[in-house]
């Protein structure tokens, strides 16, 4: 049923055959979603430093005094031009390495709505969570912070980077200094995001192959979700509110959803072999769980050439559905555009048993 969906709205697979097949075309496609979408991911840095600047204060009313607390500071140098931002990040006191977050979000402290960080650290998961904003504010100013760090001034040319990979570049800095903790299990890190930041979560673990678990709440338009046939939010609709987002050449598809020589399904089989994890709400039409699905239903395709694939069954999702234990997953919380608790509890429930706890 989903693949004729597929054929009927016309969404191009990547054609191959084989993993091999996959491996030799993967380079590509990588390309592609730069060029087309997101524009081109910053080379890396000529400097990096990390600080620790968390305050005795922070730490000492942290969590009850079981789990530590850190602010680090990060500071990057490229072409001779500086910028920085601060995250914040939770360990957990377990004798085991522990599995980890990075969480993109819009707030700056740890402990927020969409982020019930005592239940994460609780459940054994350190989190280190980016307030986006810091790098570089939600607009269309690239003289701000980690975009004039890249700009250095110069107009936007048509495969420049938009919000959305700056962002997802400052997450890769976050997981290099957390290969460095030897608290954390270094193989079992997910990158994590809701809505904007669900499309930049899926950028980030698209070009960064550390990240074991990619999650994709409720992400919609320009992340889960194929453009080809989608309702709500439509390319024309994300970039006349949101142009800055995206690299200038993606507002060629604006209405011409069918000329693009791929779809979003694209940018989510760079994630195989690792696990991916695609939610929506059912409220959430904006985003469209249909298309949602069958963007993850679509990866699988690739994903099956490495493992088990897409989990779940060959209809459109339901509220009520839970994760199946594939390695392209969904799972569709009934209510609105949100990143839950219960949508939480669902990923590391994924992660844990994936580890085998
Ligand atoms: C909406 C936007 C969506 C989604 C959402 C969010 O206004 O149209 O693509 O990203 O914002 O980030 O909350």
């Amino acid at each position: 049923m989903l693949r004729e969906e597929l054929a009927r709205r016309g969404v191009p697979m990547p054609q191959a055959k084989t993993a091999a097949e996959w491996e030799a075309m993967r380079g590509d496609v990588l390309t592609l979603m730069q060029k087309e979408v997101y524009g081109i991911r910053p080379p890396k840095p000529d400097r990096v430093t990390y600080t620790d600047v968390t305050t005795w204060e922070e730490e000492e009313v942290f969590m009850s005094g079981i789990h530590d607390k850190y602010r680090i500071q990060v500071e990057v140098e490229l072409s001779g031009r500086k910028a920085s931002f601060a995250f914040h990040m939770g360990i957990p006191r377990t004798m085991e390495p522990c599995p980890a977050f990075v969480s993109l979000s819009f707030y700056p402290d740890i402990v927020n709505p969409y982020q019930p960080a005592e239940e994460i650290l609780d459940r054994g998961f350190a989190v280190a969570s980016i307030c986006y904003g810091e790098v570089t504010k939600d607009d269309g100013n690239f003289a701000d912070n980690f975009a004039d760090l890249i700009y250095g001034g110069r107009e936007r040319g048509p495969e420049d980077p938009g919000k959305i990979m700056i962002w997802a570049w400052t997450a890769s800095l976050v997981m290099d200094y957390l290969m460095t903790r030897e608290e954390i299990d270094h193989d079992h890190i997910a990158v994590i995001g809701h809505s904007r930041l669900g499309k930049t979560a899926l950028v980030t673990g698209a070009f960064d192959e550390r990240f074991a678990y990619v999650i994709s709440n409720d992400s919609g338009c320009g992340g889960a979700a194929v453009s080809r046939g989608k309702g709500g939010e439509t390319i024309e609709k994300i970039i006349a509110r949101f142009p800055f987002w995206f690299c200038l050449n993606y507002q060629k598809y604006v209405g011409r959803e069918d000329e693009m020589p791929f779809d979003q399904n694209w940018l989510l089989s760079l994630i195989a072999p690792r696990k991916l994890l695609v939610a929506s709400a059912s409220e959430d039409l904006w985003a469209d769980p249909n298309s949602e699905y069958l963007g993850a239903f679509a990866a699988g395709e690739i994903s099956k050439l490495y493992g088990r694939g897409f989990a779940g069954p060959d209809r459109f999702p339901e509220p009520g559905d839970r994760f199946y234990y594939g390695d392209v997953t969904y799972h569709q919380r009934a209510g609105k555009h949100y990143l839950s608790r219960n949508d939480w509890n669902l990923y590391m429930d994924y992660i844990l048993r994936d580890m085998g706890r």
